[in-house]
């Protein structure tokens, strides 16, 4: 993996960049679209690619591993194959997974226990096996595996956490400095600065990070229950340590406020479910606001969902016929709505790029920032 950092914005730290993957380059800043289990939710690949214009896409160490599970992976040939995705994949290590959904999990310095949200079975996860899992997976990019403790963790615990998942680090960047990718190209290997709300740990954390040398870093733990300002300004510390010619990947963020502002701090990749998830609960994010489609208001409102919007979505269907899909709960509300916000996201991040290149971006974020919060 290679990155070229190509223009900084001025009076802020954003930049331009881009990454090239032996499944094509990334333009950055970039948003990229979540899918779990090989797939965006109610999202078809040749719209993520034609339509939403996605440039690469998660998966989840986690969830792949319990279903379709890593020998069918294998036999496909990788993700890519088995899914139809050509471009870069990203995975997730699990870590934060196994604390969200799983039952019965207990972390040990050997890695993490946990039971199958599926059918309760037991598996542990260690630095090493998530190494092997990803290589399995095939992901262009893979994450190291962390613990991600709650932003209200006190500094005691979030010391103790920050330890284990350092020296789960060690163990996990040796396996795959050990290792080589089963498919025939190249995998880089991210780790992942943690500290919760305490800047002295954070730039403890930043430092262990960029002294490993990855090929990018990501800045985990945040928008886990810490004020969004907390948020901001954790990421500028961690930022001021993390090297400049290297991507920085801020995991699970979040908001299109939130992703200008993290851009603006020099946050390069970005994922999150929110526009997919809320999307299907009939939450639109527009450059004009932001719509709930199950409201009654647009009902008899016959306009466009966005008359200038990105996607053929916007210009397709009214926002009455996409409230009517939502009250009557069809599909095909869904993948609209999913359509529409992934478009948007990734044309937001497009447009960010723009205007870091042409000098502007700075004017042009504080604008966007109060249109995109706006409610419709
Ligand atoms: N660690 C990992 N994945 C994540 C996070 C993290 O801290 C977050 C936190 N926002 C989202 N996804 N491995």
């Amino acid at each position: 993996m290679d990155f070229v950092l190509q223009s900084t914005a001025s009076g802020s730290n954003a930049r331009a960049g881009l990454i090239t993957t032996d499944h094509g380059v990334i333009e950055t800043p970039i948003f990229m679209p979540v899918g779990t289990l090989g797939s965006v939710k109610s999202v078809h690949q040749h719209e993520l690619r034609d339509d939403i214009k996605a440039q690469i896409i998660l998966g989840n160490t986690y969830h792949l591993y319990l279903r379709p599970g890593i020998d069918i992976l294998e036999k496909a040939g990788g993700l890519h194959k088995f899914n139809g995705w050509e471009r870069p994949i990203l995975t997730d290590s699990g870590g934060f997974q196994v604390f969200s959904l799983a039952a019965n999990r207990k972390l040990t310095e050997e890695g993490a226990w946990f039971r199958s949200h599926i059918d309760g079975s037991k598996h542990l996860f260690t630095p090493e096996s998530v190494v092997d899992i990803e290589r399995s997976i095939g992901a262009d990019i893979m994450m190291a595996l962390d613990e991600c403790p709650p932003g209200t963790a006190d500094i005691d615990y979030a010391r103790k956490s920050l330890r284990l998942t350092q020296r789960w680090l060690e163990r996990g960047w040796k396996r795959y400095k050990e290792t080589e990718g089963r498919y025939g190209y190249r995998q880089a290997y991210f780790p992942i600065v943690q500290g919760v709300v305490y800047p002295e740990l954070r730039r403890d954390a930043a430092k262990h990070v960029a002294d490993l040398g990855a090929d990018g870093n990501a800045i985990g733990g945040l928008a886990v229950g810490e004020p969004t300002e907390v948020m901001y300004d954790m990421i500028e510390v961690v930022n001021e340590i993390l090297p400049a010619d290297k991507p920085r990947y801020l995991m699970g963020v979040g908001t299109p406020a939130n992703i200008l502002e993290a851009i603006d701090r020099g946050v390069d990749m970005m994922d999150c479910v929110m526009p997919t998830r809320n999307g299907r609960n009939g939450m639109l994010f527009t450059a004009h606001g932001i719509m709930n489609m199950r409201n009654r208001k647009w009902a008899d409102d016959f306009s466009p969902i966005q008359e200038d919007g990105p996607s053929y979505v916007d210009r397709t269907y009214t926002k009455a016929y996409l409230r009517h899909l939502f009250i009557s709960d069809e599909i095909l509300a869904m993948q609209i709505a999913s359509i529409h916000n992934l478009a948007f996201y990734l044309w937001l991040v497009g447009e960010a790029r723009r205007h870091i290149i042409a000098g502007d971006f700075k004017v042009w974020k504080t604008e966007m920032v109060e249109r995109v919060t706006r409610r419709l």
